[in-house]
């Protein structure tokens, strides 16, 4: 099985993205499967434009999105995706959609096709702290959701595709004022998804 792993670029005066950091510091194979990951630029144009890139050439089963969610207390897994662009600070080429769609003629959502119970489960059993979320928002994230499972929808065999929202990186809120989590345990968070949409998990 071939599971694309995304992360996305720094934005909004970050310096880094802990999404794209725990991506990039996955292995390459979890079990028998291959894990290829990919940065996509937080842009709402640019991010469904690589990513259909990316589903033509490397025509993976499975997709897994992850993103910053500054101010979350745990892995969230995402299980919707809505046809919305309304942002509250610009992407990183300056747009800042109001009331917009993602795809004009598209659904007004589609839900993630990985098991994402399952997922926060056994996270949960490797107590790692995760929940599941109803909203990924309606910036980058959401857009590149909505994007993924738009495409998937028509390819045949639809690749299950999801998002995972990871907290702030410790260094990125050294005040304390916002919640945060080690890099290590979002690693290890990503390879537990991986190895149960592989259907491999060790319970
Ligand atoms: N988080 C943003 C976009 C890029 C990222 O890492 C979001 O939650 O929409």
């Amino acid at each position: 099985m071939k599971i694309l792993v995304t992360g996305f670029t720094p934005f909004g005066g970050e310096r880094i993205n802990p999404s794209w950091e725990a991506v990039r510091r996955l292995p390459d194979c979890i079990g028998g499967s291959e894990l290829i990951k990919r940065e996509i630029p937080t842009e709402f144009d640019a991010s469904g434009v690589v990513l259909h890139g990316l589903l033509a050439e490397l025509r993976p089963d499975a997709v897994i999105c992850v993103g910053q969610y500054g101010g979350a207390n745990c892995i969230r897994v995402e299980r919707v995706a809505v046809n919305l662009r309304d942002a509250r600070i610009a992407d990183n080429a300056g747009r800042q959609p109001t009331d917009e769609t993602v795809v004009p003629s598209g659904p007004d959502a589609y839900f993630a096709t990985i098991p994402t119970r399952e997922i926060v489960d056994v996270l949960r059993e490797r107590d790692i702290p995760a929940r599941l979320s109803y909203s990924a928002g309606t910036f980058v994230c959401n857009n590149l959701l909505y994007c993924a499972l738009h495409e998937s929808a028509q390819i045949e065999p639809a690749p299950r595709c999801g998002f995972i929202h990871v907290p702030y990186l410790p260094e990125q809120t050294k005040d304390g004022s916002a919640p945060s989590m080690s890099l290590e345990l979002m690693v290890k968070a990503l390879e537990t998804a991986a190895e149960v949409i592989a259907g491999e998990k060790e319970r």
